[in-house]
């Protein structure tokens, strides 16, 4: 017998629900938490203005009626804060802690053919056997860090976003470089420009931002607690996992130009990532895109009042939307402060950090403090950190050319190992929460399923597999994603292979199919 029924890899929103949730249905479940506290990303994230881009009251658990009825979400979009303290309390209300091991990274594991267990080994090397693998390691969670000659000279301080010290740091006065401009740079920029002396940022591309209008929710949490129910089953059957109210037709079909703009103007004042379901067809057709970024464009140049600075910070390069878009708070109006100074790397690129800064073009700019907000190795990257095996094969090899897997929730060849929104699964493209709920239960009912039956072993079938890869590239092929060089696609590591990694088909298309797939007594996978 195997010294656990699973091993869960990591304490985030995915290993905290898949633990109690095992718990419940009485197998003997271990978390392994690289990090010294529970929640992961809303652990590791916690640099100036760090705030979830999906409303807090759907970025947060709907397993447990008492606990979404007792919690009190302040604002419409959380910060890091309150979203730490939300995953303490879970781990805590559940009584979750006493199967968690912190400070503990997993490094290898290898499957046994004939016990039907993994062997995981940690970072100390202690040895723990398990039936089951679930990898809950989070798509954004191995930070990219690029390789620029001469860090190690810079006599200044350098702080990446990823792992911000806990303690925080006095940026007052300070001539701030920020380097990289996704929604950690640009949370980050707009939170310490009011204290910083001078604040320059290097971007290499421009982001599409829209505004979070975020409030208080104190006063209407009570009214939107009285719908939670309806809410959830409607972010279930969403296409992102979050209820974007009067989905348009396809564009154009019932609108004329006054109208097309109205709907624009009202999505993008009423703020947030619903902007981009505008139109159903907005990543498919590039009429409706083109639009929706025209209108964008002409929103950000309304708020930056140097001509020259607007176009700067205006994408041009690719379709709204194909990237991760942003959601801002008063991002655009800290280019209007006299100390702020963007630059290009484009025009003037990173030549190397030198002792008192950085080397930008033939220009040495001096800094007392350089931040990094690169991003990361989306979806695979921490997979990819850990040596994975089953007889000759590695995971990682098998992943050399992209990612292979049935529904993003096995790997042919990998028996017994699950990931919760592993690549070709919505994820990314989704609210989270709704995901990683569906997963984690999707799991937990699976490893029911073998109990119930006398087995101990499931793996995804070669063929449908297959079926699955083609399935993702396919639908990614009929949308504009491929277009841009995001994370979404590989694009920003380098050397990675170039691949979608999420699932385009939408939450609500890829839940029909996985139920249907559960159904027919889990069609696709080889159980014994
Ligand atoms: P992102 O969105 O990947 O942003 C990283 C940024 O860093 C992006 O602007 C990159 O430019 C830039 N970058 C990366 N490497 C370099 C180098 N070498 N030189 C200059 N600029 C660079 O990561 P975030 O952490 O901001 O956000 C991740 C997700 O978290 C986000 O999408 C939300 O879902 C929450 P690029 O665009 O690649 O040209």
């Amino acid at each position: 017998m195997p010294d656990r029924d699973a091993i869960i890899i990591g304490a985030g929103f995915s290993g905290l629900y898949q633990l109690h949730k095992l718990r419940e249905l009485g197998f003997d479940a271990h978390v392994i938490e690289a990090g010294p506290e529970v929640g992961g990303t809303w652990y590791w994230n916690r640099y100036p203005g760090a705030r979830c881009d999906i409303e807090s009251i759907g970025y947060s658990y709907s397993f447990d009626s008492d606990l979404q009825q007792s919690w009190n979400w302040t604002e419409r979009y959380s910060a890091q804060p309150e979203l730490l303290a939300y995953l303490k309390h879970v781990a805590d209300r559940f009584d979750l802690r006493r199967d968690i091991s912190f400070n503990t990274r997993v490094a290898s594991m290898v499957f046994d053919d004939v016990s039907n267990e993994w062997t995981v080994t940690t970072d100390s090397g202690e040895q723990i056997t398990a039936r089951f693998v679930i990898a809950a390691t989070g798509c954004l969670s191995k930070p990219l860090i690029p390789t620029f000659e001469g860090l190690e000279d810079f006599a200044g301080d350098v702080y990446w976003t990823w792992d911000w010290p806990e303690e925080g740091v006095d940026l007052s006065g300070k001539r701030v470089a920020v380097i990289g401009t996704g929604s950690s740079g640009l949370q980050t920029i707009t939170a310490i420009a009011p204290d910083v002396g001078e604040l320059t940022v290097f971007q290499r591309t421009p982001c599409y931002a829209v505004p979070a209008q975020n409030r208080s929710i104190v006063e209407e949490l009570a009214e939107l607690k009285t719908h939670y129910d309806e809410f959830r089953e409607e972010s279930r059957n969403s296409v992102g996992g979050f209820p974007c109210d009067d989905e348009l037709p396809p564009f154009f079909e019932d609108l004329d130009d006054a109208g097309i703009r109205g709907e624009l103007e009202r999505r993008w004042d009423d703020g947030g990532l619903c902007y981009q379901q505008s139109f159903r067809d907005l990543l498919q057709s590039k009429e409706a895109n083109d639009r929706a970024a025209e209108y964008a464009r002409g929103r950000i140049k309304l708020k930056v009042h140097n001509p020259a600075v607007a176009e700067m910070l205006t994408p041009r390069s690719y379709p709204i939307a194909a990237k991760r878009m942003c959601v801002d708070t008063g991002y655009y109006e800290v280019y209007n402060q006299p100390n702020v100074t963007l630059i290009d790397v484009n025009d003037h690129p990173i030549r190397r950090m030198t002792e008192h800064g950085i080397l930008s073009g033939d220009d040495e700019l001096e800094f007392d403090v350089i931040i990094l907000a690169t991003g990361f190795d989306a979806m695979t990257g921490a997979l990819d950190a850990i040596d994975i095996r089953h007889g000759e094969q590695t995971l990682r090899d098998k992943w050399a050319d992209g990612p292979r897997t049935y529904l993003g929730l096995m790997s042919a060849g990998f028996p017994n190992l699950f990931t919760v929104t592993g690549p070709q699964s919505p994820s990314v493209l989704s609210n989270m929460l709704t995901s990683i709920e569906y997963h984690v239960e999707w799991i937990s009912a699976a490893m029911a399923h073998l109990r119930d039956h006398g087995c101990t072993r499931i793996d995804a079938e070669v063929a449908a597999e297959d079926n699955w890869v083609n399935t993702t590239n396919d639908a990614a092929d009929m949308t504009l994603l491929p277009e841009a060089a995001s994370w979404y696609m590989g694009a920003n590591v380098p050397g990675k292979r170039r691949a979608v990694l999420p699932f385009v088909g939408g939450v609500d298309v890829y839940k029909q199919i996985g139920d249907g797939i559960a159904i027919s007594n889990y069609h696709g996978f080889d159980i014994s």
